[in-house]
């Protein structure tokens, strides 16, 4: 790639960042992106150097919930897991998008999630916001890969990479400073 492409590319990916309202949990950060569909809105997340949110334990689930209830109105955001196709359905194959092989899952077992209802249920959603009792807040549900009026949570794990050069570049400083 020629250099300018890379600082257009870097520009872009700095300007966006920063148009982002950043929230942080366990060294991870989090933001919220707007897509009527799962995929279009992982593809905001990749652009953002992360990934849809791969919740990891019960702990994360409840910080999500919180979170989502604070920032936003909407009732549903997508999450990063989704069905791998051709997977035995409604409850095989689901795995996230980060690659993260964590096996947490918190499907609203009162309306048997995973359903695969209609048959082409094949993407994560949370719940945020429910309205009858047997939805619970903070439940998963698989649903269609685009709905209207969604909201991506979007999460990113700083690359050790990235925290190996900062550490090299503070003790660069901190040599100079005792010099
Ligand atoms: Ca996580
Ligand atoms: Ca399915
Ligand atoms: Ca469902």
């Amino acid at each position: 790639m020629k250099l300018v492409y890379i600082l257009l590319a870097t520009a872009a990916f700095v300007a966006s960042s920063f148009a982002q309202t950043w929230y942080n949990y366990n060294g991870h950060q989090y933001t919220i992106v707007s897509s009527a569909s799962w995929t279009a809105a992982e593809l905001l997340a990749v652009g953002l150097g992360g990934h849809l949110v791969t919740i990891n334990d019960q702990a994360e689930n409840d910080w999500v919930l919180n979170l989502l209830t604070t920032i936003t109105n909407e009732d549903r955001s997508w999450i990063g897991l989704y069905q791998v196709f051709s997977s035995p359905e409604p409850d095989q194959g689901w795995v996230w998008v980060s690659e993260d092989p964590s096996p947490f899952r918190h499907w609203n077992y009162d309306t048997g999630e995973p359903n695969n209802s209609g048959g082409s249920e094949n993407w994560g959603e949370f719940w945020i916001r429910t309205y009858v009792s047997y939805e619970h807040p903070g439940s998963w549900n698989d649903t269609i890969e685009s709905n209207s009026s969604h909201i991506g949570l979007v999460e990113v794990v700083p690359e050790p990479a990235t925290i190996g050069t900062i550490a090299f570049g503070l003790a660069l400083i901190a040599r100079r400073r005792r010099r």
